[in-house]
C-alpha cells in the first residue's frame, strides 16, 4: 500500500507499514468458537499469543452478539474485561484492543490501558460516539446491520464492497462531527453472518474485491478466522476452519488488509512471514 499508517494506541505506536496480527481473546462464557474461550486461562493464553507474534490482543466480554445492551449487562461485561486488560497492561508491552460497543466499558477499559476501541457496531450504541470522542485512541469501525432499517434482515447488495464502503465513509464523517479525527480511524468490513449481515457469497466476494476498502485512504481490518462462510465454502466445522481461515488471511493480506484478526495467531503469522520473505525475494 502507497498509504503508511502508525497510530497512536495509548502511547504505544502501531505502525501498519505491513500487516499485524491482532489475537482474539474471549473472556465469554459463550464464544462460538471454543479454542478462543479462556474466561480463567486468559493469562496462559494471552502470553502465548504474545510469544506467537500477535501484535494486538482483542479482549471481548459481550456475552452474546446480539441483544445484551442493558446496563446490567453492560456492568457485567465490564466485570469480565477489567482485569484482564489491568493485568495484561501490567504484564506485557503489547496493545490491548477492547472489542465492545458500550460506552462504559470503552471508558474504562481504556482508562485501565486498552490502547485500541473496536465497535462491531461502529459507535452506533446510544451515547458511544461521545464516549469515543473523549478518549485519544485510534477505534475500528464495523460494518453490520445495526443502523439498517430492518436489523434482521440481510439487505440484497448487488455491489457489496461498494455499498459497505460507503456506508463505513458515512460513519467516518459522523465520527468526524463528533470531534473524532480521522486519522483515529480504522476501517472493517465485517464479515459474517447474523448482525453482521453478510451471507457466504457477500464474504466471497468481500475477500475478492477487498483492495477496493482501500478507497477511503484509511487502515483496513479483515476478521474472518473460523467464521461461517468459510465452513459453508470448504463443508467443515469451526474446528476444521484452520486452513481455509489461513488462506483467507493471505488473500486479505495480499490484498493490503492492515491488521488480521484471528483466533490462531502461530499459523497466521507463519503466513505472513512467509508472504512477506517472498515480498523481499
Ligand atoms: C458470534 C458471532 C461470535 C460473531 C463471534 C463473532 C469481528 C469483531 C467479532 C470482526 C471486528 C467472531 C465474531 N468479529 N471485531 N468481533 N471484526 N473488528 O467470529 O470481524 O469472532 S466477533
Amino acid at each position: 500500500m502507497s498509504n503508511e499508517f502508525k497510530l497512536n494506541c495509548a502511547g504505544k505506536m502501531l505502525d501498519l507499514n505491513r500487516p499485524r496480527v491482532m489475537g482474539v481473546l474471549n473472556v465469554t462464557p459463550d464464544s462460538f468458537y471454543q479454542g478462543s474461550r479462556c474466561a480463567d486461562n486468559w493469562l496462559n493464553v494471552a502470553e502465548q499469543m504474545i510469544k506467537d507474534g500477535a501484535d494486538i490482543l482483542d479482549i471481548g466480554g459481550e456475552s452474546t452478539r446480539p441483544g445484551a445492551s442493558g446496563a446490567p449487562a453492560q456492568e457485567q461485561e465490564l466485570e469480565r474485561v477489567l482485569p484482564v486488560i489491568e493485568g495484561l497492561a501490567s504484564r506485557f508491552n503489547v496493545i490491548i484492543s477492547i472489542d465492545t460497543s458500550s460506552l462504559l466499558v470503552m471508558k474504562e477499559a481504556v482508562k485501565a490501558g486498552a490502547g485500541i476501541i473496536n465497535d462491531v457496531r461502529a459507535l452506533h450504541r446510544e451515547g458511544a460516539l461521545e464516549a469515543a470522542a473523549e478518549t485519544t485512541v485510534p477505534i475500528i469501525l464495523m460494518h453490520s446491520l445495526v443502523d439498517q432499517p430492518e436489523p434482521g434482515v440481510v439487505p440484497v447488495y448487488g455491489d457489496v464492497v461498494k455499498e459497505v464502503s460507503q456506508y463505513l465513509m458515512a460513519c467516518v464523517e459522523r465520527c468526524e462531527k463528533a470531534g473524532i479525527a480521522r486519522e483515529r480511524l480504522i476501517l472493517d468490513p465485517g464479515f459474517g453472518g447474523g448482525m453482521f449481515g453478510k451471507t457466504p457469497v457477500y464474504d466471497l466476494e468481500m475477500l475478492k474485491g477487498f483492495r477496493r476498502f482501500h478507497e477511503a485512504g484509511l487502515p483496513v481490518l479483515a476478521g474472518m478466522s473460523r467464521k461461517s462462510f468459510i465452513g459453508a465454502t470448504l463443508d467443515r466445522d469451526t474446528e476444521d476452519r484452520l486452513p481455509g481461515s489461513l488462506a483467507a488471511a493471505a488473500l486479505a493480506a495480499q490484498a493490503g488488509a492492515h491488521i488480521i484478526r484471528v483466533h490462531d495467531v502461530r499459523e497466521t503469522v507463519d503466513v505472513l512471514r512467509l508472504l512477506q520473505a517472498v515480498d523481499e525475494a
